[in-house]
């Protein structure tokens, strides 16, 4: 948590900063609002280069459909997904060449976010960018392509808003939605680490929106 900040006589002092409070969303989860606001122009500019080596694509889903949501990838691994299933590849199947390297602001900040989610140490090599745009979601799934489970996953959100369901269920049960806004930075892992995950709907409050999951994938 936020240590509380003090003046010279040693009064508590409310900050801005102050106001995006870490909400605790289930065991093991926090979602830290605001937390990577600052780095925001930082991080869309890295994904903009990265875009231009490795191009956002609409990748196919082992049933066939085409997903809704454009990815692309940075780090060692890069997450995919065609008629043989779900993995992870050290090479764009695009292109056949490996992803971009992983920009060193998102691993900062993915080790930033894990610790104060309680997660420390956490160095991702893996790095799925996700582009919504208009009437793009993301159906309920669990991320358990990963080799080693006890590495939480660190979600950033940028852009439009978004509405983001998280609970141990496929279903409702349990569960809960929050409006991820611009900035904001999930954190999931332990307990929790399993839990269903969607994207039901994004808001036209930006004209799109983009999301980094940063994980431990190898
Ligand atoms: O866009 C999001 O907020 C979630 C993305 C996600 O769950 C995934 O890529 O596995
Ligand atoms: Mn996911």
């Amino acid at each position: 948590m936020r240590p509380a900040a003090h003046d010279r006589e040693g009064h508590l002092v409310r900050t801005l900063f102050e106001l995006d409070d870490d909400v605790a969303l289930a065991p093991g989860a926090w979602w830290l609002r605001g937390f990577a606001r600052a780095m925001a122009g930082t991080l869309l500019a890295e994904i903009d280069q990265l875009a231009a080596a490795a191009p956002f694509r609409h990748m196919t889903t082992p049933g066939g459909k085409l997903m809704s949501a454009a990815m692309t990838s940075a780090g060692a691994l890069g997450w995919v997904s065609d008629r043989a299933g779900y993995r992870y590849s050290p090479v764009d199947p695009r292109s056949g060449a490996p992803w971009p390297p992983m920009p060193d602001p998102f691993a900062l900040l993915a080790g930033r976010a894990a610790e104060r989610a309680g997660y420390a140490a956490f160095v991702p090599d893996s790095c799925l960018v996700n582009l919504y745009e208009q009437g793009a979601r993301m159906g309920v799934h669990q991320d358990r392509d990963e080799r080693d489970l006890s590495h939480p996953i660190v979600s950033v959100s940028l852009g439009a808003s978004a509405r983001f369901t998280f609970g141990p269920a496929r279903g409702a049960t349990g569960g809960l939605a929050v409006e991820l806004s611009h900035g904001d930075v999930v954190v999931w892992g332990g307990a929790s680490r399993l839990y269903f995950h969607a994207v039901t709907r994004v808001r036209d409050d930006a004209p799109r929106r983009l999301n980094l999951t940063l994980r431990r994938a190898g």
